[in-house]
């Protein structure tokens, strides 16, 4: 699961990413592309850690990326270095002299409408051409392409349209404007506030981070950092919420497995079933399933232990089409 960092040079991408990561300065040469794997701060993790001492707590990962101004350059579009991510985080400049965080917006929303027409164009010429030809064409393909064409010309973006930007014939194309996005303002120092941006606000996934201070903070210890957050009468840094909503947006959910040698978080769709939820952790689980034993986070938490919780008969058993909830706490048994 991979977010690409986007937005208008100066806007401030290079200091989300550093904040973010905790991958510090000038690491990476400039030209080059950057990825780095972040852990999902998750309370329910550190609860179950306290509840089972085990010998390892693993929480849930999201990679974050930034292209680098080498692999930019080599595009003719410069937004297509994000194509393969799964949503987007476009940072949006609220800092120094004469900003104008709404125009940047659009301004950008408007460079992925026209990166996105581009393609679908381009598509749709081959098609015709091979139809000419007398080659078979994918009717389904064309039709959807088409509508997204019209969609694109009316500056509507498609991920306003689940039914376009989920359909099989097109996810080939990593349409940009079909991916999730967050929308990150990159404040001052002294600013918590959202910007005046009218109605997209209303539209889309907003966020206020300032960056330079995260960036600061993110180059502490742990101490210094709390010392630092106390100072300057901050609440908790806002990094943890702004990774939980990046996890949030691509429809993520997670389910735990516990026990003394592990407690472990693992990412899935939601809507997953818990055949499929098995395969995360093990082909041979999913292939051998036989039940899956779950208890909510909170059932489990309420109860205080696992014995506790057996013995108020909280365990349920589900089989192969149960929807994974969020939080869930599954056991699964298999064959092998
Ligand atoms: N005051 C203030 N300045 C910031 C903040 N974030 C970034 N800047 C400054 O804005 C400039 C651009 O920040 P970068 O993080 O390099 O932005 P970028 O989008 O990576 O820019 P380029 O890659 O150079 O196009 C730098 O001079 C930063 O010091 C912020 O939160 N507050
Ligand atoms: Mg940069």
């Amino acid at each position: 699961m991979k977010l690409g960092i986007i937005g208008l040079p100066l806007s401030g991408r290079s200091t989300t990413f550093e904040a973010l990561t905790r991958q510090g300065g000038e690491t990476a040469s400039r030209g080059e592309d950057r990825i780095a794997v972040v852990r999902v701060p998750d309370e329910r993790v550190d609860r179950l850690s306290l509840m089972f001492e085990p010998q390892k707590t693993i929480y849930a990962q999201v990679d974050y990326f930034l292209a680098g101004q080498g692999s930019q350059k080599k595009e003719a579009n410069p937004w297509l270095p994000v194509k393969d991510c799964d949503a987007l985080i476009h940072v949006v400049r609220n800092h120094g002299p004469d900003r104008t965080p709404a125009a940047d917006v659009r301004a950008v929303e408007q460079e992925l409408i026209l990166s996105d027409l581009v393609q679908v164009e381009k598509r749709l010429e081959r098609i015709e051409l091979d139809h000419r030809r007398g080659k078979k064409s994918n009717l389904e393909e064309q039709q959807l392409l088409t509508e997204c064409r019209r969609l694109l010309e009316a500056e509507t973006l498609l991920r306003r349209k689940p039914e376009l930007s989920d359909a099989k014939p097109l996810r080939g194309f990593a349409l940009l404007t079909a991916k999730p996005m967050l929308v990150l303002f990159n404040n001052e120092d002294g600013d918590p506030a959202l910007p005046a941006i009218g109605d997209i606000a209303d539209r889309e996934k907003c966020l206020v981070l300032r960056g330079k201070l995260e960036q600061e903070l993110a180059r502490m210890s742990e101490e210094d950092a709390a010392e630092f957050l106390k100072e300057y009468q901050i609440g908790t840094s806002a990094m943890g919420r702004m990774i939980r909503l990046s996890y949030e947006v691509m429809g993520l959910i997670a389910f735990f497995t516990v026990g003394s040698d592990e407690v472990r978080a693992w990412t899935i769709r939601r809507g997953t079933p818990a055949v499929e939820a098995a395969g995360a952790i093990h082909s041979d689980i999913q292939k051998g399933f036989i039940r899956a034993e779950v208890i909510s986070y909170e059932d489990l938490m309420a109860a205080g232990s696992t014995a506790e919780a057996r013995r108020r008969g909280t365990f349920r058993l589900e089989g192969k089409t149960y929807e994974v909830q969020d939080g869930d706490i599954i056991n699964f048994r298999f064959n092998v």
